[in-house]
Protein backbone atom coordinates (compact mmCIF):
# COMPACT_ATOMS: atom_id res chain seq x y z
CA UNK A 1 0.00 0.00 0.00
CA UNK A 2 1.57 3.17 -0.73
CA UNK A 3 1.06 6.72 0.26
CA UNK A 4 1.72 9.97 -1.10
CA UNK A 5 1.26 13.06 1.64
CA UNK A 6 0.81 16.45 0.83
CA UNK A 7 1.21 18.79 3.59
CA UNK A 8 2.77 22.00 4.40
CA UNK A 9 4.51 20.07 8.04
CA UNK A 10 6.11 17.14 6.21
CA UNK A 11 8.41 17.10 9.46
CA UNK A 12 5.25 16.15 11.89
CA UNK A 13 5.41 12.37 10.17
CA UNK A 14 8.78 11.62 10.33
CA UNK A 15 8.70 10.35 14.02
CA UNK A 16 5.36 8.34 13.49
CA UNK A 17 7.11 6.80 10.52
CA UNK A 18 10.14 5.99 12.04
CA UNK A 19 8.44 3.62 14.83
CA UNK A 20 7.16 0.57 15.54
CA UNK A 21 4.63 -1.19 13.18
CA UNK A 22 4.79 1.49 10.37
CA UNK A 23 9.04 1.35 10.62
CA UNK A 24 8.76 -2.23 10.33
CA UNK A 25 5.82 -2.57 7.24
CA UNK A 26 8.15 0.17 5.62
CA UNK A 27 11.00 -1.53 5.85
CA UNK A 28 9.87 -5.20 4.60
CA UNK A 29 8.38 -3.17 1.82
CA UNK A 30 4.94 -3.50 2.61
CA UNK A 31 3.86 0.11 3.19
CA UNK A 32 5.28 3.08 1.36
CA UNK A 33 5.02 6.75 2.37
CA UNK A 34 6.00 9.62 0.29
CA UNK A 35 6.01 13.29 2.08
CA UNK A 36 5.02 15.92 -0.20
CA UNK A 37 5.96 19.57 0.95
CA UNK A 38 2.79 21.87 -0.57
CA UNK A 39 5.61 24.33 -0.35
CA UNK A 40 7.50 23.22 -3.22
CA UNK A 41 4.58 23.76 -5.53
CA UNK A 42 4.06 27.17 -5.29
CA UNK A 43 5.09 29.35 -8.05
CA UNK A 44 5.63 32.55 -6.32
CA UNK A 45 8.64 33.81 -4.71
CA UNK A 46 8.11 33.93 -1.04
CA UNK A 47 6.47 30.41 -1.96
CA UNK A 48 3.07 31.66 -0.49
CA UNK A 49 0.96 28.67 -0.32
CA UNK A 50 -2.24 30.73 1.42
CA UNK A 51 -4.04 34.07 1.20
CA UNK A 52 -7.00 35.87 2.92
CA UNK A 53 -10.21 34.93 1.97
CA UNK A 54 -12.52 36.55 -0.33
CA UNK A 55 -15.33 38.60 1.57
CA UNK A 56 -13.64 38.80 4.28
CA UNK A 57 -12.72 36.94 7.93
CA UNK A 58 -10.08 35.39 9.89
CA UNK A 59 -7.15 33.76 8.62
CA UNK A 60 -6.22 32.08 5.56
CA UNK A 61 -7.24 30.25 2.60
CA UNK A 62 -5.05 27.19 1.15
CA UNK A 63 -4.47 28.12 -2.66
CA UNK A 64 -6.04 26.79 -5.51
CA UNK A 65 -3.37 26.39 -7.87
CA UNK A 66 -0.65 25.12 -5.71
CA UNK A 67 -3.00 21.65 -3.54
CA UNK A 68 -4.18 21.13 -7.98
CA UNK A 69 -0.38 21.18 -9.85
CA UNK A 70 0.83 19.12 -6.54
CA UNK A 71 -1.82 16.66 -7.26
CA UNK A 72 -1.87 16.77 -10.72
CA UNK A 73 1.71 15.82 -10.53
CA UNK A 74 1.24 12.82 -8.10
CA UNK A 75 -1.35 11.56 -10.56
CA UNK A 76 0.56 11.74 -13.39
CA UNK A 77 2.55 8.70 -12.84
CA UNK A 78 2.27 5.60 -14.56
CA UNK A 79 1.01 3.45 -12.03
CA UNK A 80 -2.70 2.60 -10.57
CA UNK A 81 -4.46 5.68 -10.01
CA UNK A 82 -4.39 6.77 -6.78
CA UNK A 83 -7.60 7.26 -4.38
CA UNK A 84 -7.86 10.72 -3.43
CA UNK A 85 -8.44 11.73 0.73
CA UNK A 86 -9.06 15.02 1.80
CA UNK A 87 -8.78 15.14 5.18
CA UNK A 88 -11.01 17.66 6.13
CA UNK A 89 -13.94 18.40 9.50
CA UNK A 90 -16.33 18.72 6.16
CA UNK A 91 -15.77 15.06 5.36
CA UNK A 92 -17.80 11.76 5.73
CA UNK A 93 -17.24 10.13 9.34
CA UNK A 94 -14.16 7.66 9.27
CA UNK A 95 -15.14 4.84 10.78
CA UNK A 96 -13.84 0.87 10.58
CA UNK A 97 -16.05 0.06 7.66
CA UNK A 98 -15.12 3.27 5.84
CA UNK A 99 -11.20 2.03 6.92
CA UNK A 100 -11.86 -1.39 5.08
CA UNK A 101 -13.54 0.54 1.84
CA UNK A 102 -10.12 2.83 1.63
CA UNK A 103 -8.49 -0.45 2.14
CA UNK A 104 -9.49 -1.88 -1.20
CA UNK A 105 -6.93 0.87 -3.05
CA UNK A 106 -3.24 0.20 -2.93
CA UNK A 107 -2.72 3.58 -3.64
CA UNK A 108 -3.78 6.67 -1.79
CA UNK A 109 -2.88 10.38 -1.75
CA UNK A 110 -4.14 12.15 1.91
CA UNK A 111 -4.39 15.60 1.49
CA UNK A 112 -3.54 17.29 5.24
CA UNK A 113 -5.34 21.03 5.45
CA UNK A 114 -4.57 24.22 7.65
CA UNK A 115 -5.83 27.49 8.13
CA UNK A 116 -9.26 28.24 7.58
CA UNK A 117 -9.07 25.11 4.74
CA UNK A 118 -8.73 24.61 1.67
CA UNK A 119 -10.14 27.00 -1.42
CA UNK A 120 -13.83 25.35 -2.73
CA UNK A 121 -12.01 25.02 -6.33
CA UNK A 122 -9.98 22.72 -5.03
CA UNK A 123 -12.59 20.07 -3.91
CA UNK A 124 -14.67 21.05 -7.11
CA UNK A 125 -11.84 20.41 -9.42
CA UNK A 126 -10.38 17.20 -7.76
CA UNK A 127 -13.46 15.43 -6.38
CA UNK A 128 -11.22 14.23 -3.52
CA UNK A 129 -12.94 11.58 -0.82
CA UNK A 130 -13.62 14.13 2.37
CA UNK A 131 -12.76 12.42 5.45
CA UNK A 132 -13.18 13.99 8.73
CA UNK A 133 -12.20 11.71 11.94
CA UNK A 134 -14.62 12.77 14.66
CA UNK A 135 -17.00 15.86 15.62
CA UNK A 136 -14.21 17.57 17.04
CA UNK A 137 -11.72 20.78 14.97
CA UNK A 138 -8.10 19.55 15.07
CA UNK A 139 -4.98 22.51 13.87
CA UNK A 140 -5.10 20.54 10.45
CA UNK A 141 -5.35 17.42 8.86
CA UNK A 142 -1.68 15.58 9.54
CA UNK A 143 -2.76 13.96 13.02
CA UNK A 144 -5.90 12.79 11.39
CA UNK A 145 -4.00 11.52 8.16
CA UNK A 146 -1.94 9.60 10.33
CA UNK A 147 -4.48 8.50 12.35
CA UNK A 148 -6.02 7.21 8.89
CA UNK A 149 -2.63 5.30 7.81
CA UNK A 150 -2.35 3.69 11.16
CA UNK A 151 -6.19 2.28 10.74
CA UNK A 152 -5.47 1.27 7.37
CA UNK A 153 -1.55 0.10 7.32
CA UNK A 154 -3.20 -2.64 9.84
CA UNK A 155 -5.30 -3.99 6.96
CA UNK A 156 -2.32 -4.81 4.87
CA UNK A 157 -1.38 -8.66 4.86
CA UNK A 158 1.59 -9.46 6.87
CA UNK A 159 2.06 -6.20 8.67
CA UNK A 160 0.15 -7.09 11.83
CA UNK A 161 2.12 -10.76 11.57
CA UNK A 162 -0.21 -12.12 13.60
CA UNK A 163 -3.54 -11.97 11.42
CA UNK A 164 -6.43 -13.31 13.98
CA UNK A 165 -5.90 -10.07 15.86
CA UNK A 166 -7.54 -7.95 13.65
CA UNK A 167 -10.22 -9.59 12.42
CA UNK A 168 -10.82 -9.98 16.89
CA UNK A 169 -10.94 -6.41 17.34
CA UNK A 170 -13.77 -4.64 18.35
CA UNK A 171 -15.26 -3.05 14.95
CA UNK A 172 -13.55 -5.06 12.50
CA UNK A 173 -15.88 -6.79 9.33
CA UNK A 174 -19.11 -7.62 11.24
CA UNK A 175 -17.94 -8.09 14.63
CA UNK A 176 -19.38 -4.92 16.14
CA UNK A 177 -18.17 -5.00 20.30
CA UNK A 178 -16.20 -4.24 22.13
CA UNK A 179 -12.94 -6.16 23.53
CA UNK A 180 -13.17 -8.13 26.24
CA UNK A 181 -10.63 -7.45 29.53
CA UNK A 182 -7.16 -9.02 29.05
CA UNK A 183 -4.82 -9.76 32.16
CA UNK A 184 -1.26 -10.90 32.32
CA UNK A 185 1.22 -11.91 34.97
CA UNK A 186 1.37 -10.99 38.22
CA UNK A 187 -1.79 -13.06 38.88
CA UNK A 188 -2.25 -11.09 41.92
CA UNK A 189 -1.26 -6.94 41.76
CA UNK A 190 -1.92 -5.34 45.10
CA UNK A 191 -5.34 -8.04 45.67
CA UNK A 192 -6.46 -6.98 42.37
CA UNK A 193 -6.53 -10.71 40.97
CA UNK A 194 -7.02 -11.83 37.32
CA UNK A 195 -10.71 -13.93 37.13
CA UNK A 196 -10.27 -17.71 38.22
CA UNK A 197 -11.91 -18.53 34.98
CA UNK A 198 -9.00 -17.18 32.32
CA UNK A 199 -6.32 -19.24 34.89
CA UNK A 200 -8.67 -22.65 34.75
CA UNK A 201 -7.26 -23.80 31.11
CA UNK A 202 -10.90 -24.57 29.86
CA UNK A 203 -10.53 -23.03 26.84
CA UNK A 204 -14.83 -23.46 26.03
CA UNK A 205 -15.52 -21.55 29.14
CA UNK A 206 -13.09 -19.18 28.78
CA UNK A 207 -14.25 -18.12 25.18
CA UNK A 208 -18.33 -18.21 27.02
CA UNK A 209 -16.94 -15.73 29.66
CA UNK A 210 -15.32 -13.96 26.76
CA UNK A 211 -17.47 -13.70 24.68
CA UNK A 212 -19.98 -12.75 27.79
CA UNK A 213 -17.69 -9.47 28.78
CA UNK A 214 -17.73 -8.13 25.21
CA UNK A 215 -21.56 -8.21 25.52
CA UNK A 216 -21.57 -6.57 29.22
CA UNK A 217 -19.06 -4.02 27.80
CA UNK A 218 -20.95 -3.07 24.82
CA UNK A 219 -24.12 -2.81 26.28
CA UNK A 220 -22.97 -0.42 29.44
CA UNK A 221 -20.72 1.72 27.12
CA UNK A 222 -21.74 1.50 24.01
CA UNK A 223 -25.10 0.54 23.71
CA UNK A 224 -25.37 2.11 20.20
CA UNK A 225 -23.24 -0.59 18.57
CA UNK A 226 -25.77 -3.16 19.11
CA UNK A 227 -29.16 -1.37 18.46
CA UNK A 228 -27.65 0.65 15.28
CA UNK A 229 -30.49 3.54 14.25
CA UNK A 230 -32.05 2.33 10.57
CA UNK A 231 -30.28 3.38 7.73
CA UNK A 232 -27.30 4.43 9.99
CA UNK A 233 -24.15 4.99 8.45
CA UNK A 234 -23.48 1.42 7.03
CA UNK A 235 -26.34 1.84 4.40
CA UNK A 236 -24.86 5.39 3.31
CA UNK A 237 -22.28 6.12 0.83
CA UNK A 238 -21.41 9.26 0.05
CA UNK A 239 -19.46 8.67 -3.35
CL1 LIG B 1 -9.60 15.53 9.07
N1 LIG B 1 -9.14 17.94 10.07
C1 LIG B 1 -9.31 18.89 10.99
N2 LIG B 1 -8.69 20.04 10.86
N3 LIG B 1 -10.09 18.74 12.06
C2 LIG B 1 -10.70 17.55 12.19
C3 LIG B 1 -10.57 16.52 11.27
C4 LIG B 1 -9.78 16.74 10.20
N4 LIG B 1 -11.31 15.48 11.67
C5 LIG B 1 -11.87 15.88 12.80
N5 LIG B 1 -11.52 17.13 13.12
Amino acid sequence: MRFDVVTLFPDMFTGYLGQSLLHKAIEQGLVEVELHNLRDWSKDKHHNVDDRPFGGGPGMVLKVDTIVECVEEIQSQPDEKPHLVMLTPQGRRLDQRVVEELAESSRLILLCGRYEGFDQRVVDILDPDEISIGDFVLNGGEVAAMVLVDALVRMVPGVLGHEQSNQDDSFSRGNRLLEFAQYTRPRDYRGHRVPDILLSGDHERIAEWRKQQSLERTQKRRADLLDPPPHSQDESKTD
